[in-house]
């Protein structure tokens, strides 16, 4: 494997209900869950195969509340890879990325690569019928985008884990492949393509 490592440690923030737990339920067990009970702390591990290698793929969910900052922090040390959720029918979670979870993140996680992911992409369509609030509480995935790159996040991913494994485990590999491929990743230099990575 490249660097010689055979596992990868990534810890999932943000907002409570975003659909973090959902997200790696998907990935470790291969269920949606429409009822989760609230996480405070919680690790789980798959061994997944990236190009061609077993890896043992390491998540810490923590939950998103400001009084488990310190928790939180512990796993920030040991992680190679952030992976931030906001929810994409939820403008709240999604302003938050900048007013709460980019200042946590420079204070404890600095100079390793971030992955910005917007979920419950399945609620885009239709979830909310008046045309104005549907603008006001959607985000984009050109805002997204645009946030990934204000944050110095490598990439932007949207999923579904209800209705898209597949964007699920778009997200890990992704993880993955920044951590392994650190060259793909430059937070200094940002720039958009369309593929919404930032290099
Ligand atoms: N439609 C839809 N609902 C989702 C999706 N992901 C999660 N949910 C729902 O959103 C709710 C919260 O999901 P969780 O995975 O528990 O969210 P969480 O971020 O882990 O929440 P906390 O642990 O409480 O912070 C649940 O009712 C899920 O069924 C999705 O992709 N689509
Ligand atoms: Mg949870």
């Amino acid at each position: 494997m490249e660097n010689g490592r055979d596992s990868v440690s990534c810890v999932l923030i943000g907002d409570d209900n975003v659909g973090k737990s959902c997200l790696v339920k998907v990935l470790t067990d291969g269920k949606f869950l429409k009822e989760v009970s609230k996480t405070i702390q919680e690790s789980y591990s798959k061994l997944v195969v990236f190009r061609e290698k077993c890896i043992n793929l390491i998540i810490h969910e923590t939950a998103g509340e400001d009084k488990y900052k310190i928790l939180r922090s512990l796993w920030y040390s040991g992680s190679d890879i952030a992976i931030i959720c906001f929810s994409t029918v939820d403008r709240a979670s999604f302003e938050n990325i900048f007013s709460k979870w980019l200042p946590e993140i420079t204070q404890y996680f600095k100079g390793k690569p971030i992955l910005l992911v917007g979920t419950k992409s399945d609620l885009k369509k239709g979830s909310v019928k008046n045309p104005l609030q549907r603008r006001s509480s959607i985000v984009s995935f050109n805002e997204g985008c645009r946030a990934a790159e204000e944050i110095g996040a490598a990439f932007y991913l949207e999923c579904s884990s209800r209705k898209d494994s597949q964007s699920v485990w778009n997200v890990f590999e992704k993880s993955i492949e920044l951590t392994f491929l650190p060259q793909q990743f430059q937070l200094k230099k940002k720039k958009i393509n369309k593929t919404c990575s930032i290099q």
